[in-house]
């Protein structure tokens, strides 16, 4: 065997051996990691196809954040609901893009798991061909009848059995933990195998000092967040990156380390990302990869949600600039 060959380990065989570490497991988990890799294939397709088809543009309706939905957006929530509403292993779903959850359908038997998505983030990048991504994050269902409710959807991020995300860059990965450290998937589309690339990744140390904020907001933001932005950027000795994708920025920040950063500011207090579909699960991702996660003031998984869509400021990446942050955020 030639000197440093690495072994081919599909996503397949990798949850297989997951399993097997895990006597109590019933495979009902594998086989979720196992729709979503899928539905995460077909979304890879048309996104890798957007400019060469008549996909793009606006599809003319808004989400339930007002904002204008992409005709992509509208395939992979749809295609995500499709992979996952008939497997009999969901209680119930809900969407980045659904004002309320989104039950199984009766005709389906349902199971014991929750899975939350935001199917396309960062879709208004799709006309300029920026990094986009898909998340998700797995709970398992907490009320007693035999299907899933808001309340199961309400969970804090702490709870969460697995996150992930899907990040159709230059190339497709797949990378996700169960609480056991976090792996990374790169697809090989000429087969259609999502091969493990990235076993678990960790966030360097020493980490890479660049901060990751839309600078555009300054003069909304409060004066600690401002002097703190100041001192990394002058006496601190920080670089800036930002790419306006949070998969993307994100991405970066677990193989480079950093500090990404979405504040609140006074004409959005909690900022503009969502809670559950990409604070929580971003959050795991990250202090599973050895890095931490907060609101700027508490851990991000202790965060109590109250409502599906709810927006919480984010300041992950490196802990000792999170640490850091939160310093600066404390002083009034
Ligand atoms: P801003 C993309 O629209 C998104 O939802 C995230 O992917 C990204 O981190 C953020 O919004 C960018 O927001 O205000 O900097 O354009």
């Amino acid at each position: 065997m030639p000197e440093n060959t690495t072994s081919v380990i599909t996503l397949a065989r990798f949850l297989l051996g997951e399993e097997r570490r895990h006597s109590h497991a019933t495979g009902a988990f594998t086989n979720i990691l196992h729709d979503i890799a899928l539905a995460a294939k077909m979304i890879s397709r048309e996104v890798n196809m957007a400019g060469l088809v008549d996909i793009l543009g606006q599809a003319g309706s808004h989400n339930v954040h007002g904002e204008l939905v992409q005709k992509l957006d509208v395939f992979a929530n749809d295609v995500l609901y499709r992979a996952l509403d008939h497997t009999g292993h969901i209680a119930v779903l809900a969407s980045e893009e659904s004002e309320d959850p989104i039950p199984i359908p009766d005709k389906f038997p349902v199971g014991d798991y929750v899975v939350l998505y935001d199917p396309l983030d960062g879709s208004s990048n799709i006309d300029v061909n920026v990094s986009i991504g898909t998340i998700f994050s797995i709970h398992r269902k907490i009320t007693h009848g035999e299907r899933g409710t808001l309340e199961d959807c309400l969970q804090p991020g702490s709870r969460q059995l697995a996150a992930g995300y899907v990040l159709y860059g230059s190339s497709t990965m797949l990378v996700y933990t169960t609480g056991t450290g976090v792996h990374g998937f790169t697809l090989d589309p000429s087969i259609g195998e999502f091969l493990l690339s990235h076993p678990h990744m960790t966030i360097p140390d020493p980490p890479t000092k660049v901060y990751s904020i839309n600078e555009a907001y300054y003069n909304r933001w409060s004066p600690a967040q401002q002097r703190l932005v100041q001192y990394l950027k002058g006496e601190g000795g920080f670089g800036s990156r930002y790419i306006g994708s949070l998969v993307a920025d994100i991405h970066r920040t677990l193989l480079r380390g950093g500090l990404f950063m979405y504040p609140g500011d006074r004409l959005n207090p909690l900022g503009k990302l969502r809670l559950l579909y990409e604070g929580a699960p971003m959050a795991m991702i990250v202090e599973q990869a050895g890095g931490k996660a907060s609101d700027g003031v508490r851990p991000l998984l202790e965060v109590q949600p109250t409502s599906l869509h709810q927006r919480i400021p984010m300041f992950l990446g490196s802990a000792p600039f999170v640490e850091l942050a939160e310093r600066f955020l404390a002083e009034s």
